[in-house]
Protein backbone atom coordinates (compact mmCIF):
# COMPACT_ATOMS: atom_id res chain seq x y z
CA UNK A 1 0.00 0.00 0.00
CA UNK A 2 1.81 3.43 -0.96
CA UNK A 3 1.72 6.46 1.49
CA UNK A 4 -1.12 8.55 -0.55
CA UNK A 5 -3.61 5.59 -0.39
CA UNK A 6 -3.49 4.80 3.44
CA UNK A 7 -7.15 5.73 4.30
CA UNK A 8 -7.27 8.66 5.99
CA UNK A 9 -9.11 7.40 8.68
CA UNK A 10 -6.23 5.76 9.57
CA UNK A 11 -3.64 8.59 10.10
CA UNK A 12 -2.52 10.30 13.50
CA UNK A 13 -4.71 13.32 13.18
CA UNK A 14 -1.98 16.69 14.19
CA UNK A 15 -3.87 20.10 14.90
CA UNK A 16 -2.04 23.42 14.94
CA UNK A 17 -3.95 25.51 16.75
CA UNK A 18 -3.21 29.63 17.97
CA UNK A 19 -4.33 32.78 17.25
CA UNK A 20 -4.08 34.66 13.98
CA UNK A 21 -0.70 35.94 12.56
CA UNK A 22 1.31 33.78 14.40
CA UNK A 23 2.79 31.26 12.01
CA UNK A 24 0.89 28.15 11.95
CA UNK A 25 0.87 27.77 8.38
CA UNK A 26 4.55 28.76 8.07
CA UNK A 27 4.90 26.13 10.50
CA UNK A 28 3.17 23.70 8.52
CA UNK A 29 4.43 24.46 5.45
CA UNK A 30 8.04 23.84 6.95
CA UNK A 31 7.29 20.38 8.50
CA UNK A 32 6.32 19.57 5.50
CA UNK A 33 8.63 21.34 3.23
CA UNK A 34 6.26 22.14 0.89
CA UNK A 35 4.02 25.30 0.46
CA UNK A 36 0.22 23.40 1.32
CA UNK A 37 -0.79 26.66 3.53
CA UNK A 38 -1.50 30.11 1.96
CA UNK A 39 1.18 32.69 4.19
CA UNK A 40 0.56 36.33 4.39
CA UNK A 41 0.51 39.09 6.63
CA UNK A 42 -2.83 39.56 7.04
CA UNK A 43 -4.64 37.93 9.85
CA UNK A 44 -6.86 35.56 9.19
CA UNK A 45 -5.50 34.59 6.10
CA UNK A 46 -6.54 31.17 6.84
CA UNK A 47 -10.15 30.54 6.98
CA UNK A 48 -10.98 26.80 6.17
CA UNK A 49 -9.07 24.19 7.70
CA UNK A 50 -6.66 22.73 5.40
CA UNK A 51 -5.50 18.78 5.53
CA UNK A 52 -2.27 17.66 4.42
CA UNK A 53 -1.61 13.90 4.40
CA UNK A 54 2.16 13.23 4.85
CA UNK A 55 4.56 10.22 6.09
CA UNK A 56 5.67 11.26 9.09
CA UNK A 57 8.95 9.19 10.08
CA UNK A 58 8.99 6.79 12.25
CA UNK A 59 5.40 7.61 13.14
CA UNK A 60 4.50 6.80 9.35
CA UNK A 61 0.82 8.17 7.82
CA UNK A 62 -0.49 11.63 9.40
CA UNK A 63 -2.46 14.27 8.68
CA UNK A 64 -1.89 17.70 9.66
CA UNK A 65 -4.59 20.21 9.91
CA UNK A 66 -3.60 23.88 9.71
CA UNK A 67 -6.76 25.62 11.71
CA UNK A 68 -7.83 29.27 11.44
CA UNK A 69 -6.88 31.73 14.11
CA UNK A 70 -9.33 31.07 17.16
CA UNK A 71 -9.40 34.65 18.49
CA UNK A 72 -10.81 35.47 15.50
CA UNK A 73 -13.43 38.45 15.62
CA UNK A 74 -16.73 39.41 14.00
CA UNK A 75 -19.79 37.43 12.88
CA UNK A 76 -17.63 35.61 10.10
CA UNK A 77 -14.82 35.03 12.90
CA UNK A 78 -17.36 32.89 14.79
CA UNK A 79 -18.13 30.78 12.79
CA UNK A 80 -14.38 30.15 12.33
CA UNK A 81 -14.10 29.54 15.82
CA UNK A 82 -16.77 27.08 16.05
CA UNK A 83 -15.15 25.46 12.61
CA UNK A 84 -11.61 25.15 14.59
CA UNK A 85 -13.29 23.82 17.76
CA UNK A 86 -15.12 21.00 15.46
CA UNK A 87 -10.97 20.04 14.50
CA UNK A 88 -10.77 18.95 18.04
CA UNK A 89 -12.94 16.10 17.57
CA UNK A 90 -10.94 14.52 15.52
CA UNK A 91 -7.27 15.54 16.29
CA UNK A 92 -5.09 13.35 18.14
CA UNK A 93 -2.05 15.39 18.96
CA UNK A 94 -2.10 19.27 19.06
CA UNK A 95 0.45 21.85 18.51
CA UNK A 96 -0.56 25.57 19.73
CA UNK A 97 1.33 28.41 18.35
CA UNK A 98 2.56 31.57 19.84
CA UNK A 99 4.65 34.09 19.15
CA UNK A 100 6.48 34.02 22.17
CA UNK A 101 3.65 34.73 24.56
CA UNK A 102 1.66 32.37 26.82
CA UNK A 103 -1.39 34.52 27.67
CA UNK A 104 -4.69 33.49 29.18
CA UNK A 105 -5.88 32.73 25.36
CA UNK A 106 -2.98 29.87 24.77
CA UNK A 107 -3.73 28.47 27.93
CA UNK A 108 -7.25 28.16 27.33
CA UNK A 109 -6.73 26.68 24.36
CA UNK A 110 -4.47 24.16 26.37
CA UNK A 111 -6.81 23.40 29.40
CA UNK A 112 -9.90 22.94 26.24
CA UNK A 113 -7.50 20.69 24.23
CA UNK A 114 -6.50 18.64 27.54
CA UNK A 115 -10.03 18.09 28.48
CA UNK A 116 -10.45 16.53 25.91
CA UNK A 117 -7.31 14.12 26.55
CA UNK A 118 -5.50 15.42 23.39
CA UNK A 119 -1.55 15.71 24.12
CA UNK A 120 -0.29 19.14 23.18
CA UNK A 121 3.15 20.53 22.05
CA UNK A 122 3.77 24.09 22.47
CA UNK A 123 5.61 26.16 19.79
CA UNK A 124 6.82 29.47 20.61
CA UNK A 125 7.52 31.25 17.41
CA UNK A 126 9.62 33.68 15.21
CA UNK A 127 12.61 33.50 17.46
CA UNK A 128 14.24 35.79 14.51
CA UNK A 129 11.79 38.74 15.64
CA UNK A 130 12.29 38.24 19.53
CA UNK A 131 12.79 35.66 22.13
CA UNK A 132 10.07 33.87 23.95
CA UNK A 133 8.65 35.71 26.86
CA UNK A 134 10.83 33.77 30.08
CA UNK A 135 7.41 34.26 31.67
CA UNK A 136 5.54 32.13 28.95
CA UNK A 137 8.58 29.22 29.62
CA UNK A 138 7.84 29.23 33.19
CA UNK A 139 4.12 29.16 32.76
CA UNK A 140 5.17 25.93 30.34
CA UNK A 141 7.77 24.29 32.81
CA UNK A 142 5.29 24.28 35.35
CA UNK A 143 2.85 22.62 33.89
CA UNK A 144 5.28 20.46 32.47
CA UNK A 145 4.01 21.31 28.70
CA UNK A 146 6.29 20.03 26.49
CA UNK A 147 7.59 23.02 24.04
CA UNK A 148 10.57 23.84 21.03
CA UNK A 149 11.22 27.24 19.76
CA UNK A 150 11.45 27.95 16.26
CA UNK A 151 11.61 30.19 13.73
CA UNK A 152 9.28 29.12 10.67
CA UNK A 153 10.60 31.72 8.45
CA UNK A 154 14.20 30.63 9.23
CA UNK A 155 13.92 26.96 9.21
CA UNK A 156 14.74 26.90 12.76
CA UNK A 157 13.57 24.17 15.60
CA UNK A 158 11.83 22.65 13.13
CA UNK A 159 13.42 18.85 13.49
CA UNK A 160 13.59 19.71 17.41
CA UNK A 161 9.60 20.25 16.44
CA UNK A 162 9.71 16.91 14.36
CA UNK A 163 11.40 14.74 17.42
CA UNK A 164 8.74 16.44 19.84
CA UNK A 165 6.09 14.98 17.43
CA UNK A 166 6.90 11.67 17.83
CA UNK A 167 7.65 11.59 21.61
CA UNK A 168 4.14 12.76 21.92
CA UNK A 169 2.66 10.18 19.51
CA UNK A 170 -0.30 8.56 21.63
CA UNK A 171 0.49 4.72 22.43
CA UNK A 172 -2.85 3.79 21.13
CA UNK A 173 -1.98 5.42 17.57
CA UNK A 174 1.17 3.20 17.45
CA UNK A 175 -0.71 -0.11 18.97
CA UNK A 176 -4.00 0.19 16.81
CA UNK A 177 -6.39 -2.06 17.57
CA UNK A 178 -7.34 -5.36 15.15
CA UNK A 179 -10.51 -4.87 12.86
CA UNK A 180 -11.52 -8.53 13.35
CA UNK A 181 -7.86 -10.79 13.59
CA UNK A 182 -8.61 -11.00 17.15
CA UNK A 183 -11.43 -13.08 16.47
CA UNK A 184 -9.81 -14.98 13.71
CA UNK A 185 -6.79 -16.51 14.80
CA UNK A 186 -3.55 -17.50 12.74
CA UNK A 187 -4.72 -20.67 10.40
CA UNK A 188 -8.45 -19.96 10.92
CA UNK A 189 -10.68 -18.79 7.89
CA UNK A 190 -12.91 -15.86 7.71
CA UNK A 191 -16.15 -15.98 5.10
CA UNK A 192 -16.94 -12.30 4.35
CA UNK A 193 -19.80 -12.07 2.48
CA UNK A 194 -19.98 -9.04 -0.17
CA UNK A 195 -22.68 -7.98 -2.28
CA UNK A 196 -22.68 -6.93 -5.40
CA UNK A 197 -25.60 -5.26 -6.18
CA UNK A 198 -26.09 -1.79 -8.02
CA UNK A 199 -24.81 0.68 -5.50
CA UNK A 200 -21.32 -0.96 -4.90
CA UNK A 201 -18.79 0.58 -6.97
CA UNK A 202 -17.25 -0.82 -10.17
CA UNK A 203 -14.38 -2.45 -10.08
CA UNK A 204 -13.29 -2.35 -6.43
CA UNK A 205 -14.30 -2.90 -3.08
CA UNK A 206 -15.06 -0.41 -0.35
CA UNK A 207 -13.03 0.36 2.44
CA UNK A 208 -14.22 -1.61 5.35
CA UNK A 209 -13.81 -4.61 3.42
CA UNK A 210 -10.40 -3.55 2.30
CA UNK A 211 -9.53 -2.98 6.10
CA UNK A 212 -10.68 -6.36 7.02
CA UNK A 213 -8.90 -8.18 4.25
CA UNK A 214 -5.98 -6.65 5.01
CA UNK A 215 -6.25 -7.01 8.85
CA UNK A 216 -6.76 -11.10 8.62
CA UNK A 217 -3.75 -10.82 6.21
CA UNK A 218 -1.67 -9.12 8.81
CA UNK A 219 -3.00 -11.77 11.22
CA UNK A 220 -1.59 -15.06 8.87
CA UNK A 221 -5.62 -15.61 8.94
CA UNK A 222 -7.25 -17.13 5.99
CA UNK A 223 -10.52 -15.44 4.07
CA UNK A 224 -12.79 -16.06 1.40
CA UNK A 225 -15.04 -13.25 0.04
CA UNK A 226 -18.37 -14.35 -1.68
CA UNK A 227 -21.63 -12.94 -2.40
CA UNK A 228 -24.59 -13.23 -0.40
CA UNK A 229 -26.12 -15.63 -2.80
CA UNK A 230 -23.03 -18.25 -2.90
CA UNK A 231 -22.82 -18.35 0.82
CA UNK A 232 -24.61 -21.43 1.75
CA UNK A 233 -22.70 -23.71 -1.16
CA UNK A 234 -19.61 -21.74 0.02
CA UNK A 235 -19.77 -23.31 3.50
CA UNK A 236 -21.13 -27.00 2.55
CA UNK A 237 -17.80 -27.03 0.93
CA UNK A 238 -15.62 -26.26 3.17
CA UNK A 239 -14.00 -29.00 5.58
CA UNK A 240 -13.73 -27.04 8.73
CA UNK A 241 -16.00 -24.19 9.61
CA UNK A 242 -15.18 -20.71 9.34
CA UNK A 243 -14.03 -18.87 12.68
CA UNK A 244 -16.49 -16.13 11.63
CA UNK A 245 -19.05 -15.06 9.00
CA UNK A 246 -18.74 -11.28 8.20
CA UNK A 247 -21.64 -10.19 5.90
CA UNK A 248 -22.55 -6.39 4.91
CA UNK A 249 -25.73 -5.59 6.99
CA UNK A 250 -28.02 -5.00 4.29
CA UNK A 251 -27.90 -9.10 3.39
CA UNK A 252 -28.30 -9.94 7.48
CA UNK A 253 -31.50 -11.55 7.35
CA UNK A 254 -30.62 -13.97 4.35
CA UNK A 255 -26.75 -14.47 6.20
CA UNK A 256 -28.42 -15.52 9.52
CA UNK A 257 -30.50 -17.59 7.42
CA UNK A 258 -27.63 -19.59 5.43
CA UNK A 259 -25.41 -19.34 8.49
CA UNK A 260 -25.89 -22.54 10.63
CA UNK A 261 -26.05 -21.02 14.01
CA UNK A 262 -23.05 -22.52 15.72
CA UNK A 263 -20.93 -20.59 13.25
CA UNK A 264 -20.37 -17.28 14.60
CA UNK A 265 -21.72 -14.14 12.34
CA UNK A 266 -21.57 -10.68 12.51
CA UNK A 267 -21.42 -7.20 10.34
CA UNK A 268 -18.88 -5.35 9.06
CA UNK A 269 -20.95 -2.07 10.39
CA UNK A 270 -20.56 -4.34 13.78
CA UNK A 271 -17.04 -4.57 13.54
CA UNK A 272 -16.44 -1.13 13.04
CA UNK A 273 -18.80 -0.38 16.03
CA UNK A 274 -15.79 -1.63 17.97
CA UNK A 275 -13.01 -0.58 16.16
CA UNK A 276 -13.53 3.09 15.64
CA UNK A 277 -16.12 3.70 18.87
CA UNK A 278 -17.30 2.19 21.85
CA UNK A 279 -19.22 -1.29 21.44
CA UNK A 280 -20.57 -1.08 24.69
CA UNK A 281 -22.35 1.72 24.68
CA UNK A 282 -23.33 1.62 21.02
CA UNK A 283 -25.06 -1.58 22.38
CA UNK A 284 -26.66 0.21 25.07
CA UNK A 285 -27.81 2.74 22.35
CA UNK A 286 -29.31 0.76 19.91
CA UNK A 287 -31.80 -1.18 22.77
CA UNK A 288 -32.93 2.64 22.95
CA UNK A 289 -34.43 2.05 19.62
CA UNK A 290 -37.38 0.49 22.15
CA UNK A 291 -38.05 3.47 23.73
CA UNK A 292 -38.54 5.63 20.38
CA UNK A 293 -42.20 6.82 19.49
CA UNK A 294 -44.15 8.10 16.35
CA UNK A 295 -42.80 11.58 16.40
CA UNK A 296 -39.45 11.44 17.63
CA UNK A 297 -36.00 12.91 16.24
CA UNK A 298 -33.45 10.47 15.63
CA UNK A 299 -29.83 11.94 13.97
CA UNK A 300 -28.12 9.83 10.95
CA UNK A 301 -24.49 10.82 11.11
CA UNK A 302 -22.84 9.53 7.83
CA UNK A 303 -18.61 10.59 7.63
CA UNK A 304 -18.70 10.10 3.97
CA UNK A 305 -20.13 12.47 1.34
CA UNK A 306 -19.67 10.31 -1.19
CA UNK A 307 -20.67 6.51 -1.09
CA UNK A 308 -24.15 5.96 -2.54
CA UNK A 309 -24.91 2.44 -0.42
CA UNK A 310 -24.15 4.22 2.54
CA UNK A 311 -26.01 6.83 1.50
CA UNK A 312 -29.47 4.38 0.82
CA UNK A 313 -28.85 2.90 3.88
CA UNK A 314 -28.70 6.18 6.12
CA UNK A 315 -31.69 8.04 4.65
CA UNK A 316 -34.17 5.04 3.18
CA UNK A 317 -33.33 1.77 4.27
CA UNK A 318 -32.45 2.30 8.73
CA UNK A 319 -35.45 5.10 8.40
CA UNK A 320 -37.69 2.35 7.00
CA UNK A 321 -36.63 -0.24 9.66
CA UNK A 322 -37.42 1.71 12.65
CA UNK A 323 -40.39 3.02 11.54
CA UNK A 324 -41.34 -0.39 10.74
CA UNK A 325 -40.23 -1.20 14.35
CA UNK A 326 -41.71 1.92 16.23
CA UNK A 327 -44.93 1.56 14.36
CA UNK A 328 -44.98 4.98 13.03
CA UNK A 329 -43.53 7.80 11.20
CA UNK A 330 -40.27 9.34 13.14
CA UNK A 331 -37.85 12.60 12.12
CA UNK A 332 -34.93 11.04 10.69
CA UNK A 333 -32.46 14.47 10.41
CA UNK A 334 -29.26 12.79 7.75
CA UNK A 335 -25.75 14.92 8.28
CA UNK A 336 -22.95 14.29 6.39
CA UNK A 337 -19.05 14.66 6.88
CA UNK A 338 -17.34 16.33 9.22
CA UNK A 339 -20.29 19.17 10.60
CA UNK A 340 -21.99 18.27 13.71
CA UNK A 341 -25.27 19.96 15.21
CA UNK A 342 -25.17 21.55 18.41
CA UNK A 343 -28.76 21.18 19.60
CA UNK A 344 -27.92 17.80 20.14
CA UNK A 345 -30.68 17.58 22.84
CA UNK A 346 -33.46 17.54 20.58
CA UNK A 347 -32.55 14.01 19.37
CA UNK A 348 -33.51 10.68 20.77
CA UNK A 349 -31.06 8.55 19.26
CA UNK A 350 -28.25 9.34 17.03
CA UNK A 351 -27.12 5.95 14.86
CA UNK A 352 -23.53 6.69 13.18
CA UNK A 353 -22.12 4.81 10.01
CA UNK A 354 -19.17 2.26 10.54
CA UNK A 355 -17.23 5.32 10.22
CA UNK A 356 -14.15 4.17 8.41
CA UNK A 357 -13.62 7.54 6.78
CA UNK A 358 -13.22 9.00 10.37
CA UNK A 359 -10.39 8.71 13.03
CA UNK A 360 -11.52 6.94 15.99
CA UNK A 361 -11.14 10.15 18.18
CA UNK A 362 -13.52 11.57 16.10
CA UNK A 363 -16.46 8.88 16.73
CA UNK A 364 -15.57 8.86 20.04
CA UNK A 365 -15.81 12.75 20.44
CA UNK A 366 -19.17 12.59 18.87
CA UNK A 367 -20.31 9.96 21.19
CA UNK A 368 -18.96 11.85 24.33
CA UNK A 369 -20.66 15.13 22.74
CA UNK A 370 -24.29 12.99 22.65
CA UNK A 371 -23.89 11.41 26.47
CA UNK A 372 -23.32 15.09 27.93
CA UNK A 373 -27.13 16.24 26.50
CA UNK A 374 -28.49 12.55 27.72
CA UNK A 375 -28.91 11.22 24.15
CA UNK A 376 -27.75 7.39 23.34
CA UNK A 377 -25.46 6.40 20.61
CA UNK A 378 -25.44 3.45 18.48
CA UNK A 379 -24.20 2.75 15.24
CA UNK A 380 -25.64 1.66 11.89
CA UNK A 381 -24.89 -1.99 11.55
CA UNK A 382 -26.40 -2.69 15.46
CA UNK A 383 -29.37 -0.69 14.69
CA UNK A 384 -29.80 -2.84 11.59
CA UNK A 385 -29.82 -5.92 13.43
CA UNK A 386 -31.93 -4.54 16.60
CA UNK A 387 -35.04 -3.70 14.00
CA UNK A 388 -34.58 -7.19 12.59
CA UNK A 389 -33.90 -9.57 15.20
CA UNK A 390 -30.93 -10.23 15.26
CA UNK A 391 -29.46 -8.49 17.70
CA UNK A 392 -28.24 -11.64 19.79
CA UNK A 393 -26.47 -13.34 16.85
CA UNK A 394 -24.78 -10.80 15.83
CA UNK A 395 -23.26 -9.97 19.26
CA UNK A 396 -21.89 -13.17 20.06
CA UNK A 397 -18.51 -13.05 18.56
CA UNK A 398 -18.15 -9.87 21.38
CA UNK A 399 -18.49 -11.78 24.81
CA UNK A 400 -18.18 -8.56 26.79
CA UNK A 401 -20.49 -6.17 24.82
CA UNK A 402 -22.74 -9.40 25.27
CA UNK A 403 -22.40 -9.34 28.74
CA UNK A 404 -22.84 -5.87 28.62
CA UNK A 405 -26.41 -6.36 27.30
CA UNK A 406 -27.22 -8.67 29.74
CA UNK A 407 -26.26 -6.27 32.58
CA UNK A 408 -28.36 -3.31 31.25
CA UNK A 409 -31.75 -6.06 30.18
CA UNK A 410 -31.66 -6.75 34.17
CA UNK A 411 -31.45 -3.11 35.30
N1 LIG B 1 9.88 36.80 11.16
C1 LIG B 1 9.11 35.74 11.12
N2 LIG B 1 7.93 35.81 10.49
C2 LIG B 1 7.16 34.71 10.46
C3 LIG B 1 7.53 33.49 11.07
N3 LIG B 1 6.54 32.60 10.88
C4 LIG B 1 5.60 33.22 10.16
N4 LIG B 1 5.96 34.51 9.90
C5 LIG B 1 5.20 35.52 9.18
O1 LIG B 1 4.01 35.83 9.91
C6 LIG B 1 2.95 36.09 9.01
C7 LIG B 1 1.78 35.18 9.34
O2 LIG B 1 2.14 33.82 9.05
P1 LIG B 1 1.08 32.70 8.78
O3 LIG B 1 1.81 31.42 8.65
O4 LIG B 1 0.16 33.08 7.68
O5 LIG B 1 0.26 32.74 10.15
P2 LIG B 1 -1.05 31.96 10.59
O6 LIG B 1 -0.92 31.69 12.02
O7 LIG B 1 -1.27 30.80 9.68
O8 LIG B 1 -2.16 33.07 10.38
P3 LIG B 1 -3.74 32.93 10.12
O9 LIG B 1 -3.94 31.91 9.05
O10 LIG B 1 -4.12 34.29 9.70
O11 LIG B 1 -4.36 32.54 11.42
C8 LIG B 1 3.50 35.92 7.62
O12 LIG B 1 3.87 37.18 7.13
C9 LIG B 1 4.71 35.05 7.82
O13 LIG B 1 5.71 35.22 6.83
C10 LIG B 1 8.81 33.44 11.73
O14 LIG B 1 9.22 32.44 12.30
N5 LIG B 1 9.55 34.60 11.73
MG1 LIG C 1 -2.82 30.37 8.48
Amino acid sequence: MTIQSTPKGMRLHIGLFGRRNVGKSSLLNAIVRQSVSIVSDVAGTTTDPIEKPMELLPIGPVVFIDTAGVDDVGALGELRVEKTRGIFRRTELAIVVTDGIWDKYEQGLTDELRAFNIPVIAVLNKTDLQSPAQEAIDKLNVQKIDYVTTSALGNEGIDQLRQLLVKKTPDDFLNTPTILADLVPPGELAVLVVPIDKEAPKGRLILPQVNCIRDLLDNDSYCMVVKERELRDCLDRLKTPPALVVTDSQAFLKVDADTPPEILMTSFSILFARYKGDLDQFVIGATKIDSLKPGDKVLIAEACSHHPSCEDIGRVKIPRWLRQYVGGDLQADVIQGHNFPSDLGQYKLMIHCGGCMFNRREVLSRTMLCQQVGVPVTNYGLAIAYCLGIFQRALKPFPAAWEYYQMSLKS
